[in-house]
């Protein structure tokens, strides 16, 4: 993307126009006086300076900007540094691949695969399924890197989850590869906007057998359990699975891609992720063992691809480009994760093969050689301009008032041993469900205790809440301790805020 160095933009966005304007040499160079040309605060922060040092062709050194690009700083300026929308969306264009990629790792959607390649994938998930639980390609050690058995490495719920999720990936499908035969294997994803695929119903794929184990509760011979397929085709539904997924794809910023930290709406990716693994569940809603549910790698190749996908959507494919996304005022932790060398570790895949790190696993094709093919049913979607709970008082706004979020807030989760749901009532009714997926120890997890207190987001139609008496009932995925209903004493008594929502430009 580069912009036209002869003619201004009139209204020019961050997305669009004005994070284009610096080059690698310019952010470099301003590096060393820590000012960092990639993130949006940094440059509205010092806007008056640099378009003074631009303006007189003092910066950048030897290579003056344009008139044009000077008046389109100018104008961003004088529009209070309006933040936009990507460069792809900006005029509504319909959203669709259209290079044919080059990537030799295509993962495609299990549904389209031919019958050789079926054939290919489960003699490769057989092949280390049968492997030698000692064997650093075994099936076992492979979905033990999640949680039990110890050590315990995942990321949930903090700024590393994806990047973790994608190494991960890699090195299973590495792992697949180690079959003979299946050395060109690439590990296919479900949409989980559709209904459970059969084949995944079936050996290898429907379950699995512990060899030996991994903790007292989870023994050899523990085979993974699922909920009844269309029990968990209703659950996907009641909890607004693909509405999450839809809401993530139309926000510009990391933070409210993956929601959850930084007071980000609970509702979009890492939401439909945790509703996922509960509606499948038992196993795949225990985090001490998901990861031995086979549909885990099919699940979790979904939720890559579609990060993969909102990272095209907004030219955050190179490291300044996904800089470029992250709020460094409000979420420092997820810019530095990316920043500072001692935090790029994603433990045990950066010294261990596949050898990665935060930084090199974000241009997936470029540098992992994986793509993903679009799925059959996909429907290109619109940046639609966004609903949201607050904005900064700079933007211009409109209240949209047929719709309300209602959030539960001060919620706890250490308190609650393991997995649960948080539902909101009406008269009694069920309206909306939320889930959050974590460790049956959570106050063990280090993930978890940096962020125990959490809220959830149910963002409805304001009639869906009017004239009746709503209530919050959290139901623990384990009800062998209080039942079906914990106690909000106990989870520190979290409280309710209901908030129209706004749209900006
Ligand atoms: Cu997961």
């Amino acid at each position: 993307m580069s912009q036209s160095k002869t003619t201004p933009v009139a209204d020019p966005t961050w997305y669009s126009d004005i994070r284009y304007l610096f080059t690698q040499t310019d952010i470099d160079h301003m590096k060393s006086q820590s000012i960092d040309l990639t993130s949006y605060t940094d440059v509205v922060a010092i806007a008056e300076n640099i378009y003074g040092q631009v303006a007189t062709d003092n910066m950048p050194p030897g290579n003056p900007w344009s008139q044009a690009w000077k008046t389109t700083f100018l104008n961003w300026m004088k529009h209070d540094y309006p933040k936009g929308q990507p460069p792809s969306l900006r005029t509504t264009e319909l959203l669709t691949d259209v290079e044919e990629s080059s990537a030799t790792r295509k993962r495609k959607e299990i549904t389209t695969l031919s019958s050789t390649e079926l054939d290919t994938l489960k003699k490769a998930f057989s092949g280390i399924m049968a492997k030698n639980p000692s064997d650093s390609n075994s099936y076992f050690v492979q979905a033990g890197y999640h949680w039990l058995p110890v050590p315990t490495y995942c990321e949930h719920h903090a700024p590393a989850y994806n990047p973790w999720h994608r190494v991960y990936l890699l090195s299973f499908e590495n792992a697949l590869r180690s079959i003979p035969g299946c050395e060109n294997v690439t590990l296919p994803y479900w949409d989980i906007t559709t209904p459970f695929p059969e084949v995944l119903k079936t050996a290898p794929f429907d379950s699995y057998t512990l060899p030996q184990d991994i903790s007292e509760e989870f023994k050899a011979g523990y085979v993974t359990q699922r909920n009844s397929y269309p029990e968990i085709q209703k659950n996907l539904k009641d909890f607004g699975v693909t509405e999450d997924i839809n809401r993530a794809l139309t926000k510009t910023d990391w933070e409210d891609f993956h929601g959850f930290w930084s007071d980000a709406s609970h509702n979009t990716i890492i939401a439909a992720h945790d509703s996922g693994h509960n509606s499948i569940g038992p196993t795949m809603a225990n985090q001490s063992v998901a990861a031995f549910d086979p549909i885990f790698w099919f699940f979790h190749a979904n939720w890559d691809r579609l990060f993969w996908k909102w990272q095209t959507l907004l030219d955050a494919t190179s490291l300044n480009g996904l800089l470029s996304t992250i709020n460094k005022s409000t979420d420092p932790v997820s810019y530095q994760i990316f920043t500072i060398p001692a935090l790029q570790n994603l433990t045990p895949f950066t010294s261990n093969p596949p050898k990665l790190n935060t930084v090199s696993i974000i241009d997936s094709k470029g540098s992992l050689d994986v793509d993903y093919e679009d799925p059959v049913t996909f429907t290109a979607m619109e940046f639609l301009a966004k609903t949201q709970r607050s904005t900064a008082a700079s933007h211009k706004f409109s209240v949209h008032t047929d719709h309300v979020n209602v959030r539960v807030q001060g919620l706890n989760r250490l308190k609650i041993p393991g997995s649960f749901n948080v539902h909101l009532l009406k008269n009694g009714k069920r309206i909306a469900s939320r889930a959050l997926f974590q460790p049956v120890e959570a106050e063990k997890c280090e993930n978890c205790v940096s962020n125990a207190i959490v809220h959830f987001d149910f963002e409805l139609p304001l009639e869906t809440v009017l004239n009746g008496e709503l209530e919050v009932v959290v139901e623990p995925i384990d009800k062998s301790f209080v039942g079906d209903r914990f106690p909000h004493k106990l989870m520190g008594n979290p409280t309710i805020d209901i908030h129209l929502l706004l749209k900006t430009e």
